[in-house]
């Protein structure tokens, strides 16, 4: 046993011996060798595409705790994923979240919807959500940008993507061009790109090139949450729904309805003072539509 023991370099003194008089045998040798060797598995850390694919979980047996149905990820959730991984994990993501009085555009979107011609795209907040991004894009450079190697490429052209729930899921159809378009404009482009999305029609074309992106969940519901960031972009912006609200105008509470504003935003570029200042310059183009030039 000595000589066994000797060969596979294991030190006697440390092996449990479970033989009369305290004689060790063969079987303690390897009781020994699959105890270092389930110690040595449990250290061995994933490979960096191991982490990306987000598959490092144990495989578990739901069947053993009652009836499962298994179906495979669709397409866009298999490409989706582990950009959505990468981006999670190499981005120091934070949000920032706002309130925008969106009590006159509303009135003013309504007005517009009534004055619509047949086949006209309704004019929803989300457009004007892109057209008021575009602006407060122009004036904060900073988060329409890019990082590369150790630089910031600052974009002087405004493509807005804008996330579609679709029921194979998430795509981001991108609208070039947006500070240049008018929001009737850009809720003709978005209801056609929202379509194709759905349609499954989209080219991958149209899903390239954005500098910011707008998830909006304000037709679902929801108060806010923190979306993530679509990399390589700095920033992105989340819209939820809009709500009557109480707000002190000074001498008195008035009812306002507020559109509720969550902005997540990349550590590396930008600084907590600068979102804070974007954010609130956008609250104010929402609430004041002069500003914005439709
Ligand atoms: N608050 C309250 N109501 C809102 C609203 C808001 N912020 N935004 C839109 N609405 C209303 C609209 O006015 C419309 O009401 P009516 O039917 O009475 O006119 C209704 O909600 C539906 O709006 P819509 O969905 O047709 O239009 P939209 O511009 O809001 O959204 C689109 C278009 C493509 C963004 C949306 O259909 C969609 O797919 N949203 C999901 C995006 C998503 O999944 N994001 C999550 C990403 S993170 O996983």
């Amino acid at each position: 046993m000595q000589l066994y023991a000797r060969k596979l370099g294991i030190d006697l003194t440390t092996v449990g011996a479970t033989g009369p008089r305290g004689r060790i045998l063969q079987e303690d040798v390897e009781r020994y060798i699959r105890a270092a060797l389930s110690r040595a598995n449990a250290i061995v850390t994933p490979s960096a595409n191991t982490l990306l694919r987000g598959d490092t979980a144990p495989e578990i047996d739901f069947a053993k705790f009652g009836s499962i149905e298994r179906q495979p990820l669709s397409r866009v959730r298999r490409l989706s994923g582990p950009a959505l991984t990468r981006s999670w994990q190499t981005i120091p993501h934070v949000t920032n979240f706002d309130q925008a009085d969106v009590t006159d555009l509303e009135a003013f979107r309504v007005s517009l919807s009534g004055a619509a011609l047949a086949g006209e795209a309704k004019v929803t907040m989300l457009a004007f959500l892109i057209k008021a991004a575009a602006a407060a894009l122009k004036t904060f450079p900073e988060l329409n940008a890019s990082l590369s190697g150790g630089d910031i490429i600052l974009k002087r052209y405004v493509h807005i993507g804008f996330a579609v729930d679709t029921p194979g899921g998430l795509l981001v159809p991108v609208i070039r061009d947006c500070d240049a378009k008018g929001v009737r404009e850009l809720a003709a482009e978005m209801a056609g790109l929202a379509g194709r999305a759905r349609d499954g029609k989209l080219k991958a074309t149209e899903m390239h090139g954005g500098c910011f992106s707008i998830s909006s969940l304000g037709g679902i519901g929801g108060t806010g949450f923190t979306p993530i960031i679509n990399a390589p972009e700095v920033a992105i912006l989340g819209a939820a729904r809009t709500a009557m609200k109480p707000q002190w105008n000074g001498s008195a509470f008035v009812p306002r309805l507020m559109l509720p504003l969550c902005l997540s935003w990349d550590h590396r570029v930008i600084d907590g003072a600068l979102a804070a200042r974007f954010l609130s310059h956008l609250c104010g183009l929402l609430a004041d539509l002069r500003r914005v030039g439709l």
